[in-house]
């Protein structure tokens, strides 16, 4: 028989090690208690080695005794075991939670190069007032590139280094002026259109590209006069700068307009007080116009004394310079990001 007293210190043992197991909040607590009752250098191999002191006839049954209160110690801090790891387990779950219902982190997404945000800008100004679109080749013949435009052979503009020749007869064209040349040549007025596209010139610096961009506009109609040009100017200036910006009009000469006009208006940038944009002059210059060169008019075989015309040609580049404060036009071509994306 065992006696009591060893009988009382085994399920006090035991006792310990339940309400320790049950009360551990981690797994990692749990272990502790784990190497402290249940380990090589435990409460419990304790007991077992205090059976060398014991007498002979109690050792079988002690150790019967401690063998079955351990196995069900070794039961509960299994199934607590399995409840903690559970109880890990949802927690992580909860805190590693996605929640499907949140903002994506967004698509960096591209947009329009400042270049086509200006063209696509002017021609919605003059689309919305009546005038179409236009184009052309860029590889245009002699004719239509100064011929007709009243340009002769001997005219600076046609010198070596301001055009790039393909041929004899063949030009990269260095204004959009041949597509009006050819529109002329093909409808019948009243022509109300614009020529947006690429142009070339041998020249390039800090305010000159080989290959820049122009948009030029033709109006041609039985009565077209000066006041027609400035008005359509004018407002052309206030839709895209804005309605304070005025216009001024300076006598000029190009070869395929009488009268000519260059084309200012007030610094959009200082709104006229002066600054870097306008040299401090509170102006800058635009573009050029006038009514179209009758001699223009017979050579494309529209009568001169039947119809009038006025035209004007800007600079994209040139516009966009203005309205955002560019310094140097070889930006637009050097793809920066840091340059494209501020616009
Ligand atoms: C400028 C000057 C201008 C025109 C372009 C034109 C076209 C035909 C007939 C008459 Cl077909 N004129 N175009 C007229 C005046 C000025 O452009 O400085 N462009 C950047």
């Amino acid at each position: 028989m065992v006696p009591n007293e060893l009988i009382q210190k085994v399920e006090a043992l035991a006792k310990e090690a339940q309400s320790s197991f049950l009360a551990a909040g981690s797994v990692d607590e749990l272990y502790q208690f784990k190497v402290k009752f249940l380990g090589k250098q435990g409460s419990f191999s304790g007991l077992m080695r205090e059976m060398g002191k014991m007498d002979k006839e109690v050792r079988p049954a002690f150790g019967q005794l401690v063998n079955q209160k351990k196995s069900e110690i070794e039961k509960i801090y299994e199934n607590q075991e399995s409840d903690l790891k559970k109880a890990a387990m949802a927690d992580r779950i909860m805190a590693e939670k996605m929640d499907l219902t949140l903002p994506g982190p967004g698509l960096a997404t591209g947009h329009k190069h400042p270049l086509h945000q200006v063209m696509d800008d002017v021609i919605d100004i003059l689309a919305r007032i009546g005038f179409s679109v236009r184009t052309g080749p860029l590889i245009e013949k002699d004719w239509y590139n100064f011929e007709a435009l009243n340009i002769p052979e001997d005219h600076p503009a046609r010198d070596m280094q301001d055009t790039f020749y393909i041929d004899d007869t063949h030009v990269l064209r260095t204004h959009t002026s041949p597509v009006q040349i050819r529109t002329m040549e093909n409808e019948k007025p009243p022509i109300r259109i614009i020529a947006p596209g690429s142009v070339f010139r041998s020249d390039s610096d800090i305010s000159h590209s080989p290959n820049f961009h122009q948009l030029e506009l033709l109006l041609i109609d039985e009565v077209v006069s000066m006041a027609d040009l400035k008005g359509l100017i004018s407002y052309f200036v206030k839709q895209f700068f804005g309605p304070q910006i005025k216009t001024r009009f300076r006598p000029s000469f190009f070869p395929f307009t009488e009268p000519s006009a260059e084309v200012d208006c007030s610094c959009p940038i200082c709104k006229g007080k002066g600054c870097r944009v306008c040299k401090q002059t509170g102006w800058v210059e635009i573009g050029g116009s006038g009514l179209v060169n009758p001699k223009v008019l017979q050579f494309v075989g529209l009568d001169p004394k039947k119809y009038q015309g006025c035209a004007f040609g800007f600079g994209i580049e040139r516009m966009a310079i203005i309205k955002y404060g560019i310094n140097d036009i070889r930006l637009f071509n050097e793809n920066n990001s840091r340059f494209l994306t501020q616009f």
